[in-house]
């Protein structure tokens, strides 16, 4: 399989020309960061730490509830999504690690799927579960709810399923699972807003009980879709409720979508910290809803503030911060890899942007009520052209300098279109 991820090699060596100017825009950065006090050499080493995992449900054209236009070669197999995958870590030198959603890509044969990830160097990071849909030959319907459900039945089916995710993350060497639960009405009086909290709690603790030794537990909210009047898990409140009652080593899951429109999703993500509480992320972007857009594509500025949140809770060792940062994203229209190295490239850019903040100079300006100089402080950085800081970092790591364009010389997917045929993968519809 190995030999599938190599096909990206060869593009990865950028022409002289590519280099040189990359050289120039550098050396260039550099300087003005110098005088500006910063060093290049210390966000370039920052950026070159960074890791994001892929969700293997985005490798494939996602789609709407109005249809789905399919590209070549999209993987019609576990062990094809890993390939790309890992296409996709070779050209970033950001993204080693995969996060499943099961049973949409459960493993047949589970010790060689971790043999096969290991051979690509790739590992696993949360593993994801899924009570909203029911499965092929699944006795009882979740149509009314999982950990939820008023049958008792239907809750311990819903329990079982997660221990079996968590057994499956375990043999491939994961160490969390992100729930995210559908659970919720669709009309005023269809349950009981208290009682269906109590019992995604209590289903909740189960879980948490299966937890095996150094793993953590992430709730993901979602304020509506598919329960369009109340759902159960709707607000990172509820998460926090949820996180805090049920211990230590369960913490909250902030998708960037998730939220309602104009919500403060960096001081959402502040509180989070404040409380040991954040746990994750899934990155996407979004204009009106759950939209699973591209990171960073509609508002670039709301990313760059939530990474600096991230980078003061990285400088302050806050105690409890090990956030697992994933995409949750569905490509609809651009081709996948394609739209995840852009991804990973954006998550990058404002992760060096945020190391460009003058941390000593933004807390003397908020002592002293300079409102003007504490905003223009943040604007400074993320105003700044750091792609030359992300592309050395990328360089150093044998990586790409643009992964897109290097990406797009190398062929692969013409390559895989050709040997992937004929297949019959259906992708999840996006969620
Ligand atoms: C949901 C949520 C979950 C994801 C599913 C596919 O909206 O974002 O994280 O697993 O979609
Ligand atoms: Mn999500
Ligand atoms: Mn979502």
């Amino acid at each position: 399989m190995s030999t599938v991820g190599d096909e990206a090699r060869p593009a990865l060596s950028p022409g002289a020309a590519a280099l040189r100017n990359h050289e120039r825009d550098y050396e260039a950065l550099a300087e003005r960061l110098a005088r500006r006090g910063q060093r290049a050499e210390t966000v370039v080493d920052a950026v070159g730490r960074f890791a994001v995992a892929v969700p293997s449900w985005a490798l494939g054209t996602g789609g709407t509830r109005f249809g789905r236009f399919p590209g070549p070669g999209e993987p019609r197999t576990l062990a094809e999504k890993l390939a790309d995958v890992a296409v996709v870590h070779r050209l970033t030198g950001a993204a080693p690690r995969v996060s499943l959603h099961i049973p949409w890509d459960e493993p047949d044969d589970v010790p060689a799927l971790r043999a096969l990830a290991a051979e690509l160097g790739l590992g696993f990071d949360a593993v994801n579960s899924n009570t909203f849909q029911d499965q092929p030959g699944q006795p009882l319907s979740y149509k009314l709810g999982s950990f939820s459900h008023p049958d008792a039945a239907v809750r311990r089916q819903a329990v079982e399923h997660h221990r079996h995710v968590i057994a499956v993350g375990q043999a491939l060497g994961a160490d969390a699972i992100t729930v995210w639960l559908a659970d919720g009405s669709n009309y005023p009086g269809q349950m009981s807003l208290r009682q269906s909290f109590e019992r995604v709690l209590d289903c909740l603790r189960d879980v948490y009980a299966a937890l095996p030794a150094g793993w953590r537990l992430f709730t993901e909210h979602k304020p509506y879709e598919p329960a369009f009047y109340a759902t159960v898990v709707q607000d990172w409140g509820s998460s926090l409720l949820l996180a805090q009652t049920l211990g230590e080593r369960a913490q909250c899951l902030v998708d960037l979508g998730h939220h309602l429109p104009n919500t403060n999703i960096e001081l959402v993500v502040a509180r989070l910290l404040g409380a040991a509480k954040l746990g994750g992320f899934h990155f996407n972007d979004s204009k009106y809803g759950d939209d699973d857009l591209t990171a960073g594509s509609i508002k670039p500025y709301g990313l760059f503030l939530i990474f600096h949140e991230l980078v003061l809770a990285e400088r302050e060792r806050l105690a409890g911060f090990r956030p697992a940062y994933m995409i949750d994203q569905s490509h609809n229209i651009k081709d996948p890899i394609e739209d995840l190295l852009q991804t990973v490239d954006q998550l990058q850019l404002a992760y060096a942007k945020a190391q460009l903040v003058d941390h000593a100079a933004l807390a003397a300006y908020q002592e002293s009520g300079d409102v003007l100089l504490a905003e223009r402080t943040l604007k400074d950085a993320f105003e700044t052209d750091a792609r030359p800081l992300v592309a050395e970092a990328r360089r150093r790591a044998g990586a790409a300098l643009d992964p897109v364009l290097a990406f797009r010389a190398s062929g692969y997917r013409a390559r895989v279109a050709a040997q992937r045929s004929g297949g019959g993968y259906v992708p999840p519809q996006s969620l």
